[in-house]
């Protein structure tokens, strides 16, 4: 297949050089072919490019219009310039050796006049992609619909009042699962980005979560009639663009999905600054989501602690990324998920080489991340203090407490007798600390 790959020229594929290392265009952490525990490290980490903000993002703002100009965003035919644009992401994709890629549907292909000339499009753009990948040997960890920025989505896709827009939000994400499936998808992602309100003035907030519910319902069924074996993800976000999305964190999104009977069917795909968006950590909700036993994949990236809006960043923060693999380690990992790095450029940073810098910050912060996690869960400290607090669970009446084989009648002769309990450290300060000496050395 005819591949032009000079759409990055002065940058070569770029490779581990180690801890030591001086060199700003490449891995000082990040050691793709590793082995760990029988795997190369790129199997564990399973990282993704986020198409819309590498490839569609233009640095445009609420305050004033794009910044950033690719020099293959050229030409009058939009197909011909979409697929342009997809050979220079498959160049990025493998010159910083993403094994993944993710993408909505109208990032890859322009809309047309009418569906069926959108879904033409798609189509065109669809086969070009299944090349790019024979070719590559990328693969696809999610597809999705964008089902919020076309102005018919204005007042929702499947919550919306108008049930023709939720006929067209239907159609649009029939044809999404057709091209995931056709290309490999190991997921399929919903983030419903107008799935909310703006005022409770004009909102049936009851018979909008029906529609959502019944929604995600015949994705499910349609998905497995054409056979189609990705795991479906829910993405919560609290606001933005809506003022309240209903999903809205993962502990709300678990109560909406069993409420519709649909947990056996979603996991979750959650983003660090949709976390810190809600008022949560990163590792709180990968917590809730493995609890549950619903933790499906990572969008990678952070907010500014200073802005109260999805700032989308790269995430250089080896403390927060290091508790947040505690977490994903102890539940067993992602399964078919992996880490999507759904973060952009900042504005400003209009240079085709400020892509690489960029991956290869994340990147390497999740790798160090990742060993550093490793190396506390080997070490044991932390999960010896985690298991010795609950201790008084694993024998006599507290055993019997877990078993449920007690009552309040026993709990209180119990109570009586044994008198006041004990204050017990928590010890936060002493286990801050630990982590430090992982992270700081
Ligand atoms: C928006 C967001 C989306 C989803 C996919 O905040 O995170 O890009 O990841 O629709
Ligand atoms: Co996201």
């Amino acid at each position: 297949m005819k591949t032009n790959r000079a759409h990055f020229p002065s940058i070569s594929a770029i490779t581990y050089a180690g801890p030591a290392s001086d060199q700003a265009l490449a891995f000082r952490h990040y050691n793709p072919d590793e082995i760990i525990d029988g795997r190369p490290m790129n199997a564990h980490l399973r990282f993704s490019i986020a198409y819309w903000h590498s490839f569609r993002g233009t640095g445009s703002d609420p305050f004033g219009p794009g910044t950033i100009v690719r020099p293959w965003e050229k030409g009058s035919d939009p197909v011909s310039v979409a697929r342009t644009r997809m050979d220079a992401a498959f160049e990025f994709f493998q010159k910083i050796g993403a094994p993944f890629w993710c993408f909505h549907d109208r990032d890859i292909a322009p809309e047309g006049r009418t569906l069926a000339e959108t879904n033409r499009n798609l189509d065109r753009l669809v086969a070009h992609a299944h090349d790019l990948q024979r070719a590559t040997g990328v693969r696809l960890l999610w597809g999705t619909a964008n089902l919020f920025a076309h102005p018919r989505y204005m007042n929702g896709a499947a919550t919306n009042p108008d049930a023709q827009v939720f006929a067209h939000a239907a159609a649009q994400v029939k044809k999404a699962l057709e091209i995931t499936k056709e290309l490999g998808g190991e997921n399929y992602v919903f983030w419903g980005g107008r799935e909310g309100y703006d005022t409770l003035l004009n909102t049936n907030l009851k018979r909008e979560q029906d529609h959502l519910g019944g929604f995600l319902h015949l994705a499910v069924d349609y998905a497995r009639s054409i056979g189609f074996k990705g795991q479906f993800l829910i993405e919560p976000k609290p606001k933005e663009p809506t003022k309240h999305q209903y999903d809205f964190d993962v502990a709300s999104g678990i109560a909406f999905l069993r409420t519709y009977g649909l947990e056996k069917h979603f996991k979750f795909n959650i983003e660090t600054n949709h976390a810190t968006l809600a008022g949560h950590s990163f590792q709180h909700e990968i917590e809730v989501a493995a609890a549950a036993g619903l933790l499906g994949s990572i969008d990678a990236n952070a907010g500014d602690p200073l802005l109260g809006w999805d700032t989308d960043q790269f995430n250089t923060d080896v403390r927060e990324l290091t508790l947040a693999m505690v977490s994903i380690l102890r539940a067993g990992g992602l399964g078919s998920g992996g880490f999507n790095f759904d973060a952009k450029l900042r504005r400003p940073s209009v240079d085709p080489e400020d892509l690489f810098h960029a991956h290869i910050g994340g990147m390497d912060a999740y790798a160090l991340a990742f060993k550093i996690a490793r190396r506390i869960l080997a070490d044991g400290k932390l999960e010896a203090f985690v298991r010795e607090r609950y201790a008084s669970y694993d024998t006599g009446f507290g055993r019997d407490i877990e078993a449920g084989r007690t009552s309040f009648r026993q709990l209180e002769k119990i109570a009586l007798k044994l008198g006041e309990p004990a204050h017990r450290s928590g010890r936060q300060e002493y286990l801050e600390n630990l982590i430090a000496r992982y992270v700081h050395g």
